[in-house]
């Protein structure tokens, strides 16, 4: 296994995280121009980590040459996507990696002050974050712009970044319409502030980049999808965790190789990545582990959790847990999730508890295919596109559900969705 990010253990001290190079990065960075330091990430070819892939130095450009001079920058680390702890994970691993990434980006892009969003819930990280903070300003490893932690709800919707400005503002987390690149934190008329929102992960890639350049980076991972990435793998296999994997290794590595396949005698037939991206049935398990192949096989590789499940599980029950979930977390304030989330894991409701018909599934593949683009978030388009995958791939299972009681009925194995 390839660890970049992992590499070394824990680092709980910032003594710890300087004997081994840290703060290196910054000190660089501090003696360059800022459009130096985005030309290096642009030329890495890092996408961002928390789920769309987006280039990191496309988005870092786009802020830095905004005309307004008022600008900000903020650390996502409120992940809340079920089956995935990724950032979590590495926030209790070496926090000072992702101050270190967020101090480049603070200075890359002119930012007034830097803001590290976390949830309420994650009372350790949070702890661990601000004992590093204070550090790092102690020991003037920080940088120039002031960083500030902020602990926000549990929501799901907290994570969506436009609502994470909005709580940043302490208001509820309800996505705003326009991005927060062209309309950023505390944005008035005449100042629309725009506003860098970077996941953890993507942020922890940032100082190896600088210190050691974007051809190192490019040496793992593809071309179009570099480096290594943290994936959480959870549900039916042997060695469930976080593991950090070269960008491009196929999923039956992942699934197989490292977690060990499945517990018992029934082989795996499908992976959820996340809830809101296509199911993966098993002729898919060769896909590469890497944003354009797994958006080519109808999925995405979005913030790198996987839950997998093994022949004794029902698709169908698992479909209606990711739908529930997708329901109960909306805002509802677009017409797809105000009038379609609910329709469609009720609907799934019904076919799971054996009271569905014909008529069910076919109304199921209308109400997916009625919602289009354009809304404040990705939330009723992942929600469609996942149910629509896993009722076209697992067709059979459906229909063995219609006026039926389950064939498989176990607990899930997925303790987070609801
Ligand atoms: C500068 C431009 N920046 C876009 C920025 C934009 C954002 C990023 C991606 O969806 C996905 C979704 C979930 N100049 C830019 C630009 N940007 N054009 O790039 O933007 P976008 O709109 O493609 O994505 P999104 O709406 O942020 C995110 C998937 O992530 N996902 C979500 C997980 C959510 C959580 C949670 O806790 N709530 O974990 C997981 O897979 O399905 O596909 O920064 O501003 N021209």
């Amino acid at each position: 296994m390839s660890s970049v990010l992992l590499a070394g253990g824990p680092v709980t001290t910032l003594a710890a995280y300087r004997a081994a190079g840290g703060g290196e990065a910054l000190s660089i960075t501090l003696r360059v121009p800022p459009d130096v330091v985005i030309d290096e990430v642009r030329r890495s070819g890092l996408r961002g980590r928390g789920g769309a892939g987006f280039p990191t130095g496309v988005k870092w450009s786009a802020i830095s040459e905004h005309p307004c001079p008022t600008r900000f920058v903020v650390c996502n680390a409120a992940e809340g996507e079920p089956a995935t702890f990724k950032d979590r994970w590495l926030l209790g691993h070496n926090p000072y990696q992702v101050l270190e990434g967020l101090a480049i980006a603070a200075y890359a892009v002119g930012a007034a002050c830097a803001y590290v969003a976390v949830k309420g819930g994650y009372r350790h990280e949070l702890a661990v974050l601000r004992r590093a903070v204070e550090e790092m300003e102690r020991a003037d490893l920080l940088g120039p712009v002031p960083v500030t932690i902020t602990a926000g709800p549990d929501e799901y919707l907290f994570g969506e970044e436009k609502a994470l400005l909005e709580v940043l503002e302490n208001s509820e987390p309800l996505p705003r319409i326009l991005p927060s690149y062209q309309v950023g934190l505390f944005a008035r008329p005449g100042s629309p502030n725009p506003t860098l929102v970077n996941n953890v992960e993507t942020l922890a890639n940032v100082p190896r980049i600088v210190r050691d350049g974007a051809e190192h980076f490019r040496l793992l991972g593809t071309d179009r999808s570099p480096g290594t990435m943290l994936f959480t793998l959870c549900g039916d296999v042997r060695r469930p965790g976080v593991y950090e994997l070269p960008l491009g290794v196929p999923l039956r590595t992942l699934l197989y190789d490292v977690g060990g396949g499945p517990p018992g005698d029934e082989d795996l037939k499908a992976v959820f990545p996340g809830v809101s991206h296509g199911v993966l049935d098993r002729r898919r398990f060769d896909t590469p582990l890497e944003f354009d192949a797994l958006r080519d096989a109808g999925s995405g590789l979005g913030s790198g959790g996987f839950l997998a499940l093994d022949g004794s599980g029902c698709v169908v029950a698992a479909t209606l847990a990711c739908s529930r979930f997708l329901y109960v977390e909306s805002c509802a304030q677009c017409p797809a999730c105000k009038n379609g989330s609910h329709d469609i894991s009720a609907i799934l409701a019904r076919i799971e508890r054996g009271d569905g018909e014909e008529d069910d599934l076919a109304a199921l593949a209308g109400k997916c295919r009625s919602v289009t683009g354009g809304h404040r978030c990705a939330l009723p388009v992942g929600h469609a596109g996942l149910v629509r995958s896993s009722v076209e791939q697992f067709a059979d299972e459906f229909a063995a559900h219609l006026g039926r009681a389950c064939p498989r009925p176990r607990a899930l194995p997925i303790p987070k969705i609801v």
